[in-house]
């Protein structure tokens, strides 16, 4: 039973700046056409190094002696781990005979992969990761069963790492066969529908260091034979020429091509080849790599093919994407076939399902789910329960039924499944949990930013709330790389709400929310965009009565993190707390490390006369100014993240410390075991969130009655 309990009044802040660990400032300057910029902290940089492992471990020491002295974190945390404790299902998938889906019971670490013969036969464990580790450190992260249903290609990765390592599992028995893949990253696995091998990407073996710092290039393809050794694998492409280029491939469902996509870092654009494999049964990889699109010109991505007729979608003069017909044979652009038309809604994915267009469009950051004929023949918008995110859909060419995964700020994702046949949509799988949305709203607004430009943004409060500028509120972005930021439920959102907590999702510039153009109105040389963008949903939120500064709380991680970090140097005045997540804060040498280089087609490069000024203008790292009081900080990190290297967060905790002239706390988290976020086992995910809403309790000087859960 649920009691409410009223809590503690939050203990005042400290009237003593906190002791933070000394941190040695070293003399390193670097000349930057002509620009001196010194790099105090760049020995935390290394971070295997004895100094810098002291420096984190006495950094841990004092945050998580202030976060355990915060007396709600414990009924915070509590409160996380019951409403966590729900059942949670992806959407089914089928292969061979049989259906396969995701499950996590609740609080299991990593979500189990079961097998089941008919949609209401009993499943049965097909591969359950949390049996890897003790501690749900080791995630899944690739799994592609195939054709003929009888293996399962899986990838794991351990600590949160980038890396991943591949094996081979026998669906019918559960037992892994020998096969063993190494240095794989950034790779899918695509089966031969022969059922004897798959093509996957891989990195040369690093050489010496830690591999966590290693710099990720020459990519190559490769074909694994089920039953041999990793040193056996066919080389399929590389392109020694080009180190950057990544080469990805899959198989078309009728088995009869491979499909290689070229890509360069994150840019969109890519290039795409095919290899005949002649026959589906029994492939052959000696015929010519045949250049498609070869020209890095636009955005391509393969939806199906009918024989030799291929079917993208592109932003090829649809900054809104469209979808086209090419017949390899004839592929001169003025030959190709128009089949979906560029619309007013930006296209955000096309899948091929009961021989139609099963596509999702983005209407003012939310979707819309509608189905095409072949031909490109408008069928049937299918209705969505409210405004929010198809998230994920299941299906294959030749199914009658897909399934697809729906989700919202106060809609827990929710599985549908629709019937082509009969032309009908029921739920599925209902999410069941202690958390009743009815006393809660979600709604969209339209803000103005700096320029004059018009940006959505989603609000979610409990229903009746008092605009008197006292609410706390989070407002969290990205802005960045066409990611967009659609509705989505959260666990932590919802304890965040029920503490009496705004919750607000601009779509902010650098995002895919309204195609191509929206995206390059925030990049390189006009990142600022973005930041600005973020600043007047604070400045919005504020002036709407929502919120005042000292109760306003910013957020975001990666991308999100550098967001954060940007514009708590801009406005440190505007915000009472900020919590950046694993960021890029370093942005005259975030392309050293890592995949880092992969960015520079986003934010520009350090190296170019050019683009330096606008980095160096921006780099969160280079704009924090001594004896300014900035607002209270949680910074966090991870120990493995190999995406984005935790000395951008190191080396911007030290130097904010250094320059806080203010009272208010600056606190570096460093999670061990851990990485970008991707696989996060839920213990951690809880932990972590718990500690977010007790520093925002005691920064914002918060006084939430929460639900109790029941001892
Ligand atoms: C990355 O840095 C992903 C690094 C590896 N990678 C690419 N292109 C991707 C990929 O460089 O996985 C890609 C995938 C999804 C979205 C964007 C790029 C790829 C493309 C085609 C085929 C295979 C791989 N990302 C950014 C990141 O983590 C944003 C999203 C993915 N950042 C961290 C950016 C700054 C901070």
């Amino acid at each position: 039973m649920l009691l409410f309990a009223s809590l503690v009044r939050s203990t005042p802040a400290p009237s003593q700046a906190i002791q933070y660990p000394p941190a040695r400032s070293a003399d390193v300057v670097d000349d930057y056409f002509g620009t001196k910029v010194s790099d105090p902290y760049r020995w935390l940089e290394d971070v295997d190094s004895p100094e810098t492992s002291a420096w984190v471990e006495a950094e841990n020491r004092v945050t998580f002696g202030f976060l355990e002295r915060i007396p709600q974190r414990d009924l915070i945390r509590r409160r996380l781990t019951q409403l966590w404790n729900y059942a949670r299902y992806g959407p089914p998938f089928r292969k061979g005979s049989r259906y396969f889906f995701f499950k996590n019971d609740g609080l299991q670490n990593q979500a189990v992969l079961y097998k089941q013969p008919s949609l209401d036969a009993e499943p049965e464990v097909l591969l359950d990761p949390n049996t890897l580790s003790s501690d749900g450190t080791v995630a899944l992260t690739v799994n592609e069963v195939s054709e003929d249903g009888r293996h399962l290609a899986y990838g794991t990765a351990t600590s949160g790492s980038d890396w991943n390592e591949f094996r081979v599992r026998d669906v019918a028995t559960g037992q892994d066969l020998p096969d063993h893949l190494k240095w794989v990253k950034f790779s899918g696995a695509g089966w031969t529908h022969d059922g004897k091998g798959f093509f996957y990407s891989r990195y040369p073996e690093p050489e010496g260091g830690s591999p966590l710092l290693a710099v990720n290039r020459n990519q190559k393809l490769y074909y694994h034979r089920l039953g041999t050794d990793q040193s056996q694998d066919q080389l399929i492409y590389e392109r020694p020429d080009q180190p950057d280029w990544g080469i990805s491939a899959g198989v078309t469902h009728d088995g009869r091509y491979l499909i290689l996509v070229l890509w360069l870092g994150t840019d969109r654009r890519n290039r795409v080849y095919y290899q005949d494999l002649q026959s589906p049964t029994a492939p052959r990889f000696d015929g010519p790599v045949v250049p498609l699109l070869d020209k890095f010109d636009a955005a391509y991505s393969f939806v199906g093919n009918d024989g030799p007729v291929f079917y993208f979608a592109t932003d090829l003069d649809a900054p809104r994407q469209r979808v086209v017909a090419i017949d390899t044979p004839d592929p001169d652009p003025s030959r190709w076939r128009s089949v979906i038309p560029q619309d007013t809604d930006v296209l955000e994915s096309v899948r091929l399902v009961n021989n139609s267009f099963v596509t999702t469009y983005l209407h003012d950051a939310h979707s819309r789910l509608r189905l095409f004929a072949l031909d490109g023949r408008p069928l049937r918008d299918l209705a969505l329960p409210t405004l929010g995110s198809v998230s994920a859909i299941t299906g294959e060419r030749d199914d009658t039924e897909m399934f697809y995964a729906f989700t919202s700020f106060l809609y827990p994702t929710t599985i549908f499944r629709h019937d082509f046949t009969a032309g009908r949509t029921v739920v599925f799988k209902q999410p069941a949990l202690d958390f009743d949305p009815s006393g809660y709203e979600t709604y969209q607004v339209f803000y103005t930013s700096k320029d004059g430009t018009r940006v959505p943004m989603f609000i979610t409060h409990k229903k009746g709330l008092v605009p008197d500028g006292s609410n706390p509120t989070y407002l969290y972005g990205y802005g960045g790389f066409n990611i967009n930021q659609t509705p989505a439920f959260s666990v932590g959102m919802v304890v965040w709400l029920e503490m009496g907590g705004v919750y607000a999702v601009p779509n902010l510039r650098g995002g895919a929310e309204y195609g191509e153009e929206w995206h390059q109105a925030g990049m390189l040389d006009k990142k600022q965009n973005v930041f600005d963008d973020f600043i007047a949903a604070a400045e919005h939120l504020i002036r709407e009565n929502y919120t005042a500064p000292a109760k306003l709380a910013i957020g975001g991680g990666s991308n999100g993190g550098l967001l954060v970090g940007a514009v708590m140097t801009q406005r440190p005045e505007l915000f009472g707390a900020a919590l950046p997540a694993v960021g890029v804060m370093d942005m005259l040498r975030f392309h050293k490390f890592t995949i880092g280089w992969a960015w520079v087609t986003e934010y520009g490069s350090a190296d170019s006369t050019s683009q330096f000024p606008y980095l160096y203008r921006y780099s969160p790292l280079h704009n924090l100014r001594p004896g300014t009081r900035y607002p209270a900080a949680l910074i966090t990190t991870a120990d493995h993240d190999d995406r984005v290297v935790p000395g951008h967060s190191f080396k911007f905790a030290a130097a904010l410390q250094a320059a806080q002239a203010g009272l208010a706390p600056v606190l570096i988290r460093i999670e061990t075991k851990a990485g970008h976020g991707a696989g996060k086992p839920t213990s951690k995910i809880i932990e972590e969130q718990a500690d977010r809403w007790a520093f925002l309790v005691r920064a914002l000087g918060l006084n939430p009655r929460l639900p109790s859960p029941a001892p």
